[in-house]
C-alpha cells in the first residue's frame, strides 16, 4: 500500500514518520512537511487538504497518514475530500503494535490500547451517525452512544482483568529471581538503538533485529556471566519513541515496569546519529523514565554504533544536560567496549546492591556483596 505522508516541516519528525510508516508495511510515496498540521476540520487546514487530495491523486496514494492525533471527524472529512484512507499517528504506531505483538500479553495489551484509542472516537462516529435519529426519535443517538461505550468499557475491564492475572505470576517469578540474589539489569531506549543486539551479545541469545521501528513488544529476561563469575539477570524491553500515546504507554505498563524494579538501567542511544537527533531521543527515553520514577543514578548510558562514527572522531559531547549519566561507548554489532559495558556493569551493580536506599518495591539487598544476600 501506497501512503502520502503529512507531518511537521522538521527533519527529524520528517525521518521519524518516514521510518513509522515503513514499519507499518507502506510504500512511501511522498513526505510533506507542514508548518502547522492541526487545523480546522481537515486536519490540515482546509486549503491544504485540497492541495493533498490533488497530491494524492497524482501520486496514487491509498493512504494518507497524517502525523498528529486526529479526531475521527477530522479523518472522516478529509478522507472523504481526498478520497483515500486517512490514519493518524496513533492509529500507525497502534497498527505497527498490533503487526508486531507475538505474546499472549502483547496481544491483549496492544488490544487494550485498541479499546482507549477507539473509546473518544467512538462517541463522536456514533453521534454522527445517529445524528438524523435523533431529531426524529427523540434521544436514540444518546441511547445508541451509551450503549457502545458500556460494550467497550467492559471489554477493557475483562483485557485489564486478564493482564493483572498475568502480572501476578510476573511478580512470582521476580521473587523467585530476588531469592537467587541476582542484580535486575534492564536495557531501555529509543526504539532502533540496538537494544536486542546488545542483549544478545550479552546473554549470547538471539532474539530478533532489525532496522525497523518496534522490532521487540514483550521483555525477555536472561541470567548472564560477567568477570569474576558474578551473575545478573539482563532483560531486553520494548523501545520508546517520541510523542508515544500515554494510554499506549500505561497499556505496556506491565513490561515497562521491568525498568523500575531493575538495579541498574541501561540507556542505549544510537550515537552515529546526528548530534541534534540523540539529544532528541535521549531527551525523550529520559521523559518516559521520569514517568516511570527510575532513579537517574541507577543509569549507564551505552552511547551504541560507534562502528558507523567517523575513525578517530572525539568524544561524543551531548553538554551539560546529560553531564551526571555515566557514559560507555559500545558497537553491539562489532563488538567494541563489551568488555568495559561488562566492567561497568559489575561495578555498579555492586554498589547499588549494597544497600543505600532503594525506594519502595525495589527489594534491596540482593546483590553481590550485601550482608543479607544469601
Ligand atoms: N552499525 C551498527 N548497527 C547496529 C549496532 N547495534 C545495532 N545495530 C543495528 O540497528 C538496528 C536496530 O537494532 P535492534 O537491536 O533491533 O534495536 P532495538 O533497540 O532492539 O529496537 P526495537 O526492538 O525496535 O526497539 C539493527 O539493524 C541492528 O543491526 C551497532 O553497534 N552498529
Ligand atoms: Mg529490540
Amino acid at each position: 500500500m501506497k501512503a502520502t505522508i503529512v507531518t511537521y516541516s522538521d527533519d527529524f519528525m520528517m525521518r521519524e514518520a518516514e521510518e513509522l510508516a515503513k514499519a507499518a508495511g507502506y510504500t512511501v510515496a511522498m513526505v510533506i512537511g507542514l508548518k502547522q498540521v492541526l487545523k480546522s476540520e481537515f486536519g490540515v487546514g482546509e486549503g491544504k487538504a485540497q492541495e493533498l487530495a490533488a497530491v494524492v491523486d497524482e501520486n496514487g496514494s491509498d493512504v494518507i497518514i497524517v502525523d498528529e492525533s486526529l479526531t475521527s471527524a477530522q479523518a472522516n472529512n478529509l478522507a472523504r475530500l481526498a478520497r483515500a484512507e486517512v490514519i493518524d499517528r496513533e492509529r500507525l504506531i497502534l497498527n505497527i503494535f498490533a503487526m508486531r505483538a507475538a505474546t499472549a500479553q502483547a496481544k491483549l495489551q496492544v488490544q487494550l490500547a485498541e479499546l482507549r484509542y477507539e473509546l473518544p472516537r467512538t462517541k463522536d462516529a456514533v453521534r454522527n451517525s445517529t445524528a438524523g435519529e435523533r431529531a426524529g426519535f427523540m434521544g436514540m443517538g444518546e441511547l445508541a452512544v451509551d450503549v457502545k461505550f458500556k460494550a467497550l468499557r467492559r471489554r477493557m475491564a475483562f483485557i485489564r482483568e486478564k493482564l493483572a492475572k498475568a502480572e501476578t505470576s510476573r511478580e512470582v517469578q521476580r521473587k523467585e529471581r530476588a531469592k537467587l540474589g541476582e542484580a535486575l539489569v534492564s536495557l531501555a531506549g529509543y526504539t532502533s538503538s540496538g537494544k536486542t543486539t546488545l542483549f544478545n551479545r550479552l546473554a549470547s541469545e538471539s532474539k530478533e533485529e532489525s532496522p525497523n521501528l518496534f522490532t521487540t513488544l514483550s521483555t525477555t529476561t536472561r541470567s548472564i556471566a560477567l568477570p569474576g563469575s558474578k551473575k545478573v539477570m539482563l532483560s531486553d524491553t520494548v523501545g520508546f519513541i517520541s510523542r508515544l500515546p500515554t494510554y499506549l504507554v500505561e497499556s505496556f505498563k506491565s513490561t515497562l515496569e521491568e525498568l523500575t524494579y531493575a538495579d541498574l538501567i541501561l540507556l542505549v542511544v544510537d550515537a552515529s546519529e546526528p548530534l541534534e537527533t540523540v539529544t532528541t531521543k535521549l531527551m525523550s527515553c529520559i521523559e518516559n523514565l521520569e514517568q516511570l520514577a527510575v532513579d537517574p543514578k541507577k543509569v549507564l548510558l551505552v552511547l551504541n554504533k560507534v562502528d558507523r562514527l567517523p575513525r578517530g572522531s572525539a568524544d561524543i559531547s551531548l553538554g551539560d544536560r546529560f553531564a551526571a549519566l555515566d557514559s560507555v561507548r559500545t558497537s553491539a554489532t562489532r563488538g567494541d567496549g563489551m568488555r568495559q559495558l561488562r566492567n561497568r556493569i559489575v561495578e555498579k551493580t555492586r554498589r547499588i546492591g549494597s544497600g543505600e536506599g532503594h525506594r519502595g518495591t525495589v527489594r534491596s539487598g540482593r546483590s553481590e556483596g550485601s550482608p543479607r544476600a544469601t
